[in-house]
This record gives structure tokens, sequence and C-alpha cells, in this order.
């Protein structure tokens, strides 16, 4: 999508600081950091959010959940603890419409809710 962010950081028109990439998924620093470490994970593909997946990107956003675990382990998060989430609409505070899943660490996080 010519007018989304994460698909110009994908096709490198936009810089960012990548932590993984391969084929289907990159991940990079997120650029407005909640917690000590905050990177996002996202598809290659613009899927707007987890509720416009279809049939054939579940293989891939299962591969997420493993990318996730990986990044956690590189960034020596794996034993204190961190969140993986992805944000679906207004309520939710999705402000990015290019699915994406929060890797967060580093710090306590605060409780999930209101
Ligand atoms: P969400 O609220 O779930 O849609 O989160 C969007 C996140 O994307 C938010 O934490 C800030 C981040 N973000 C927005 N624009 C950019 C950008 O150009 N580069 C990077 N690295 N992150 C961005």
């Amino acid at each position: 999508m010519s007018d989304c962010i994460f698909c110009k950081i994908i096709a490198g028109e936009l810089p960012s600081k990548k932590v993984y990439e391969d084929e289907q998924i990159v991940a990079f620093h997120d650029i407005q950091p909640a917690s000590p470490i905050h990177v996002l994970i996202i598809p290659k593909k613009h899927i707007a959010s987890l509720a416009d997946a279809g049939e054939e990107d579940w293989n891939m956003i299962g591969q997420i959940q493993r990318v996730a675990a990986q990044i956690a382990r590189e960034l020596e998060v794996e034993e204190s603890g961190y969140r993986v989430i992805t944000n679906i609409g207004a309520n939710a505070g999705q402000i990015v419409h290019h699915l994406h899943y929060h890797l967060m660490a580093g710090a306590r996080l605060s409780p999930l809710g209101v």
C-alpha cells in the first residue's frame, strides 16, 4: 500500500533499526518506545490488522510468535519477561493499519486494561 508507513519501511523508503528479517517478516525498534525494549514485528504482506487476516496468512502469523520468542532470546529478556501484543481497531489504540506485534520488555510492565 503506497500510503502505509510500514510498507515504506519494508520497501526501504523509510529508515528503521531492524533486528530481524526473513522472506515474510521484518522486525525493528519502535520509533516511540513505550518500554526500554520495544520492537515491532510485522508481516511484509500488507494486512490491515489481525481481523483482516485470511486463511493463507495463519501460518505466517504463527511464525511471528516464533520470531518474537527468538528476538526475546537474542535481546536477553527471556528470563526477566516480556509482552507480545497486537492492537486491533480504535478501542485498542491501533494507529498504524498494518498488522504489527509489539514486543515490550526491559521493565515491569503495567497490567493490561482500561
Ligand atoms: P499501534 O498503536 O498499535 O498502531 O502502534 C503503532 C506503533 O508504531 C507505535 O508504537 C509507534 C510506531 N511507529 C509509528 N510510526 C513509526 C515509524 O515510522 N517507525 C517506527 N520504527 N515505528 C513507528
